[in-house]
Order: C-alpha cells, then sequence, then structure tokens
C-alpha cells in the first residue's frame, strides 16, 4: 500500500512532467556535496568578474538551503529541455534561440506551486529559482537524481543528455526522497576538454570562467581579452562545444525541447555583418524577451564585430568600416578596429590610419594602433 506521502509525491511528478519538465526528483535541503568545490573554485577567483557569486550572503545560502527557507523539507527539482543544435550550428547557444527561460519557466512553476497546495490542501511555505539563486543548482539536480556531473560540468542525464535548463522548488513539505545517479557515465572519455577552445575546463569538473566563451560573450563587460579573440571565433553569444562533442547529447539527445524555446525568426542564422547596423531601439525591439538582451547592444555589437575579424571576409569591410567611425560606443568601434586589423587587406590599413588620425577616444586609439601592422 502507498504511503499519502508517496502518492502526493507521485501527483506532484504528474503535474510537473505536464508543465514540461521531462526532469523531475526530489532532495533533502542538507548542505550541497560539492560545496568545497564552489569554494575552492572562488578561492581560485575562477568566478571572473561576477562578483554576486562570492558575496558573504551569497556563500552562506548556497551552504545551507534552509537559510533560504527555514520551513523547507525537501527541494523539488526541475528540467526543461531546448532545442539541441545541429552539427557545427555555431553562433549562439541553443538555449538562447527562443524566449528567455527566466521568463518561460517563471509561469509553470508558480502553476506548480498552486498544484501542489492544492493537493496538501493547505498553504505550503515555498520560494522557487531558476537560475539567479543563491543556490548551486547542479550540485541539488544530481543530488535529486537528475543526472550527474560531467567533466565539463554540465548536468547529464542519462536518456536526454545534457540541453536542459534547471529550477527548483523549496518546500514546507514532505516528499519523497530520490536517489542520485551513482555512476560516473563519463568514464574515460575526454572530449569536451579536448574539444574547448580556449583550454578552460579543469580537472574538478568546474570551468576556469574567466576563460570561458559563454562566460566572455555573454557576461563579461568591457573588451574582450586581446588574447582569447580568436578562440572565440564566430560564437556571439554563449558557446554549445562542450556539450555538442559529448556522446550523450549525440546518442541521446532528441533534436527538439519545449516549444517556447523554438528558434526566434531568422535565428540562430543571422548576417552578421547586417546586425552592427541595428541601432539602441532596433536591438531592444528585436530581442525583446530573449536572452539576447542581456549583453545590451553594446556587447552585442563588440561579438559581432569579433566573429566578423575571425571570419576575415572582405565582404565585411564596409561594415566594419562603418562601425569604427560611426558608432556612437567605443567598445565597438574599439573591437570593429581589431575586426578590420584581422582583414590584412591594404584597403582596412587604409581604414584604420584614417581613423586613427580622427579618433579622440584614448581606449579606441589603442585598439586601432594595435590592429595596424608594426612598421606603422
Ligand atoms: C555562473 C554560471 C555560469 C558561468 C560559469 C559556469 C561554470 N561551469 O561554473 C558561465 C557564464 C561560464 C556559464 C556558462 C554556461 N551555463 Co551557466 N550558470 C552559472 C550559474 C549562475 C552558477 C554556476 C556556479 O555556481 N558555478 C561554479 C561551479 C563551481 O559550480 P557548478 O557549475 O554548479 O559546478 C558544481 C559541480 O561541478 C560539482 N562538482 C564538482 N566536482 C564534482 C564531482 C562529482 C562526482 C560531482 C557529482 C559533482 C561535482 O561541484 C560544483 C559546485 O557544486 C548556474 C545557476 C546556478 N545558480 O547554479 C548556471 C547554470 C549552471 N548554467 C547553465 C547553462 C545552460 C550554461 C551554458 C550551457 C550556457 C551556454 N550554452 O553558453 C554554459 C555551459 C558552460 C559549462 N560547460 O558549464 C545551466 C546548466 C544546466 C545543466 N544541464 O547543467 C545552469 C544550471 C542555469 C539553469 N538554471 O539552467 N554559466
Ligand atoms: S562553453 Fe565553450 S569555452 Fe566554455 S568550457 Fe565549454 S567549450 Fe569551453
Ligand atoms: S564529452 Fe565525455 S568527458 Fe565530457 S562530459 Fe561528455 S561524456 Fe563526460
Amino acid at each position: 500500500v502507498k504511503s499519502k506521502n508517496s502518492l502526493l509525491t507521485q501527483a506532484v511528478k504528474a503535474e510537473a512532467h505536464r508543465l514540461g519538465f521531462e526532469l523531475v526528483g526530489v532532495t533533502s535541503p542538507d548542505p550541497p556535496p560539492h560545496l568545497d568545490t564552489f569554494e575552492r573554485w572562488l578561492a581560485d577567483g575562477r568566478q571572473a568578474t561576477m562578483g554576486y557569486l562570492a558575496t558573504p550572503r551569497a556563500r552562506e545560502r548556497r551552504a545551507d538551503p534552509r537559510q533560504i527557507l527555514p520551513e523547507c523539507e525537501t527541494i523539488l527539482c526541475l528540467g526543461l529541455r531546448y532545442d539541441a543544435p545541429m552539427d557545427a550550428q555555431g553562433l549562439i547557444a541553443a538555449y538562447a534561440w527562443g524566449d528567455d527561460y527566466h521568463n518561460v519557466l517563471k509561469p509553470r512553476l508558480k502553476a506548480l506551486v498552486s498544484f501542489i497546495e492544492g493537493e496538501a490542501g493547505t498553504d505550503v511555505p515555498n520560494r522557487w529559482y531558476t537560475d539567479t539563486g543563491p543556490i548551486l543548482e547542479r550540485d541539488l539536480a544530481e543530488r535529486a537524481g537528475l543526472g550527474w556531473i560531467g567533466k565539463n560540468s554540465c548536468l547529464i542525464n542519462p536518456e536526454h543528455g545534457s540541453y536542459f535548463l534547471l529550477a527548483e522548488i523549496f518546500l514546507g513539505l514532505a516528499l519523497e526522497l530520490d536517489r542520485p545517479v551513482e555512476i560516473d557515465h563519463c568514464g574515460s572519455c575526454t572530449r569536451c576538454i579536448e574539444a574547448c577552445p580556449t583550454d578552460c575546463i579543469l580537472p574538478d569538473r568546474t570551468l576556469d570562467a574567466r576563460n570561458c566563451i559563454s562566460y566572455l560573450t555573454i557576461e563579461h563587460k568591457g573588451p574582450l581579452p586581446m588574447h582569447l579573440r580568436s578562440a572565440i571565433d564566430d560564437w556571439i553569444f554563449g558557446c554549445d562545444i562542450c556539450q555538442q562533442v559529448c556522446p550523450w547529447n549525440e546518442r541521446f539527445a532528441r533534436p527538439s525541447g519545449d516549444p517556447a524555446f523554438s528558434p526566434r525568426p531568422g535565428l540562430p542564422a543571422l548576417t552578421l555583418a547586417d546586425e552592427l547596423a541595428l541601432d539602441t531601439q532596433a536591438f531592444n525591439l528585436k530581442f525583446k524577451g530573449s536572452p539576447l538582451k542581456r549583453t545590451k547592444r553594446r556587447g552585442y555589437l563588440r561579438n559581432i564585430a569579433v566573429a566578423l575579424g575571425n571570419r576575415a571576409d572582405p565582404n565585411d569591410i564596409p561594415a566594419l568600416t562603418q562601425s569604427l567611425t560611426g558608432d556612437p560606443e567605443p567598445l565597438v568601434r574599439g573591437h570593429a578596429a581589431w575586426a578590420l586589423g584581422k582583414m590584412n587587406s591594404g584597403p582596412a590599413k587604409l581604414i584604420l590610419q584614417r581613423a586613427l588620425a580622427a579618433e579622440q577616444d584614448l581606449y579606441v586609439r589603442s585598439e586601432i594602433e594595435s590592429a595596424l601592422p608594426p612598421s606603422q
């Protein structure tokens, strides 16, 4: 005979599936098992400029989920799949082709909380999060049985691969706990480590975010470090390489995820040079409700310029010249200069020399100077 607790858990999981969460598991609010890994990661400065991860409050909360909700008895961990990228798609990470997942998940998490309260017949203390909460989402999800942590640091499910997003609901309610996936299915594979263009995957299943293309193109604010620009290749928002090469995505992930994440018109295949013409208003309109809005126009056009430099197609010289001479943002002018330098062509050199004569901004001038060949 099933206990009341077990029947309630089954009903909650069925409702989560109905709401589109293909992965559902329950864990306790005990401290996350790999907190020490996180603390070491911070101590080594791997978080780059993401200072919000290292504040005393953020660390205390990550160390003890009960600080978030003292009444917490169980944490419901949820995974929502997005479209898997096809071979060598590039440009934009697949999670960002459709609507912003923070917005997609919010109403579904709220609906699930209402369902749980309905089933419990009473108000249930709760807090829900996706991405932005002060918690180690992968560690909790791993303990809830949603998958194992791969060498690329992603949570991988043996049947669904790793193209999914995580969310959690903290509940003042007892549900049946799940068991973690005990096997490390990575085995002797090292594909992700070999494929990472910036060698930023570390031996303890973490990354040095300072060198990760996902960090650089999405989170990093100012000029991109010169020595990493070539490795960024034509990624303009995020990076999927360490997931694309993973055998668990090749073998098991189905191509389509939740419909909310299906690509917006024109994504992910963009004509890069055309994007340089977006003014702030056009950028905000184009990416309303999309994750790409996070970089703001300035960061987006910076990334486009780097991608064009790496492609080094002389047909893009006119668009880059327009940016170098006319863009209101020094950050964009500076990266357009770098891209023109990569063209390795006489006309591009002339354009850089002329721009140097007119440019007042010290940062942009330094970019132009280093884009010109040493004889200049
Ligand atoms: C900061 C951050 C980033 C940073 C740093 C990423 C990193 N790997 O540390 C940057 C900007 C680079 C980034 C990139 C991406 N991110 Co991100 N990111 C986060 C965020 C906000 C915090 C992660 C964090 O604390 N990192 C510090 C490290 C030390 O912690 P961790 O990654 O959780 O790793 C844990 C495990 O490695 C574990 N561990 C270590 N050793 C071992 C050993 C064993 C045996 C086990 C079991 C576990 C284990 O310990 C660590 C601490 O608990 C989370 C949301 C959240 N609140 O958790 C999303 C999150 C991790 N990101 C997510 C996504 C989708 C991405 C990208 C795929 C986006 C993209 N395509 O560009 C990439 C993937 C890059 C990669 N290979 O990790 C998803 C991951 C889903 C999944 N299936 O794993 C999350 C959970 C957001 C969400 N709600 O869905 N991200
Ligand atoms: S997201 Fe890209 S850059 Fe970052 S670890 Fe994976 S392969 Fe390397
Ligand atoms: S590519 Fe190989 S080593 Fe890397 S996460 Fe996937 S299975 Fe593990």
